[in-house]
This record gives structure tokens, C-alpha cells and sequence, in this order.
């Protein structure tokens, strides 16, 4: 089965590929003429996955979905959150968004923190939401080069190793993003029996 997923994040998209497994078919904004960057300008997680499904939705009539992730830090009151991707800058630094992270967490005792992902899936025009979550904590350095983005400062509930010193299986399976995705397929599943 085909279906497009409205991200230009070539780690998200393998990330997703992965847990999806072979039955399924992502097919990108890009491979479908969308080339602009999707608009993301809601205040929620649940909001801009809204948006950005619905806004590829318009434009090719195909079934879609799009995800939104964002992490929350307790000490911080929830941020960064949805701001997680320009948290330090107007673009999708990462390396900026670790180093302000970092500082703003210094001499903090609370280090809990989840990453939380909202999936919106647009099917025959009706929208359906997906939610995970995963708990755990903000460590004072960076460890690990997999994945992207926060990886590198965030230890799992149950694990001394940070997201980014894990593979990417490993990630999969305990992650925000695969436990929404698998919540995703379960539905597919059943709705194409
Ligand atoms: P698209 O909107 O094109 O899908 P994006 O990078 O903007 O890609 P999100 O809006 O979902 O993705 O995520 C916002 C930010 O949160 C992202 O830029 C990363 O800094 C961070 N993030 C998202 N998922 C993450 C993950 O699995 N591990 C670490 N950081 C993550």
C-alpha cells in the first residue's frame, strides 16, 4: 500500500519506513510535486500534524499523514514543545538547540523530560489522530551520533545510553514516534483486511 508522508526529514522518513515494514510504500511531498516547505504555524503538536497532512491533502487528494514531535522538559515548564525545532534559532539547528537546551538546564536537579509525537492520518478526507510518548531524562552532555535533533541529550526511562548512542531498531522500538507509528499501522491494518 502507498501512502505519503508529509515530512522533508530524511531521518524521520527512514524511521518510519522501518516500523511501517515492507507492506506499506512512503511516498514523499517531493515525489508527489510538492516542493515548498509545508506551512507548520499552529500551537499544538496535534495542530500542526493537522496541518501539514491536511495541506498535502488539498494539493494531491491522496491519503497522507504527517507527524509532529515535540520534547518536554518538566524544570522548563514544557519546553521547548512544539517550538522544539527553532528553539534556538529561526531554523532547524540542531546543534544550537542542543547548546541552548544545555544551558538552560545547568544547575537544574529536575531532569525529567518525554518526547511526545502526534501523528494526523487523512484517509478518504476524514482525519484520525495517533499519540506516543516516551519518558525519561535530560542528561548534562551530549553522548551519541545516531539519530538527530535532541537524541544526543536523551536517556529513556530504564537505560543509562542516550537516543543517540542506540541503533536505530533500538530507537524504533521504544520511541515517541515508533509507538504512534505502530499505533498507525494497527489501524491500517485493520481497516485493509
Ligand atoms: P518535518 O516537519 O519536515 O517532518 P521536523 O524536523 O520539523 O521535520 P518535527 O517538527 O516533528 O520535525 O520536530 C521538531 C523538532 O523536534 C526537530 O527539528 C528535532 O529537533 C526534534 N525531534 C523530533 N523528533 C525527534 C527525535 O526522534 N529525536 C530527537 N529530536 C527530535
Amino acid at each position: 500500500m502507498k501512502i505519503i508522508f508529509a515530512t522533508n526529514n530524511a531521518h524521520k522518513l527512514s524511521e518510519v519506513q522501518a516500523v511501517l515494514g515492507e507492506g506499506f510504500e512512503l511516498v514523499t511531498p517531493r515525489q508527489c510535486g510538492v516542493e515548498e516547505e509545508i506551512p507548520e504555524t499552529a500551537d499544538t503538536l496535534e495542530g500542526n500534524a493537522r496541518q501539514k497532512a491536511r495541506y498535502l491533502y488539498e494539493r494531491t487528494g491522496l491519503d497522507c499523514f504527517a507527524d509532529d514531535t515535540g520534547l518536554e522538559v518538566e524544570a522548563l515548564g514544557g519546553a521547548p514543545g512544539v517550538h522544539s525545532a527553532r528553539y534556538a534559532t529561526d531554523g532547524h539547528d540542531f546543534a544550537a538547540n542542543n547548546r541552548l537546551l544545555l544551558k538552560n538546564m545547568e544547575g537544574v536537579a529536575n531532569r525529567r523530560a518525554r518526547f511526545r509525537t502526534a501523528i494526523c492520518l487523512i484517509e478518504g478526507g476524514e482525519e484520525h489522530l495517533f499519540e506516543g510518548i516516551v519518558e525519561g531524562h535530560i542528561i548534562d552532555h551530549e553522548a551519541g551520533s545516531e539519530g538527530f535533533g535532541y537524541d544526543p541529550l536523551f536517556t529513556p526511562e530504564g537505560f543509562e545510553r542516550t537516543f543517540a548512542e542506540m541503533s536505530a531498531e533500538e530507537k524504533n522500538d521504544i520511541s515517541h514516534r515508533g509507538r504512534a507509528v505502530r499505533r498507525l499501522v494497527a489501524y491500517l491494518q485493520e481497516r485493509n483486511k
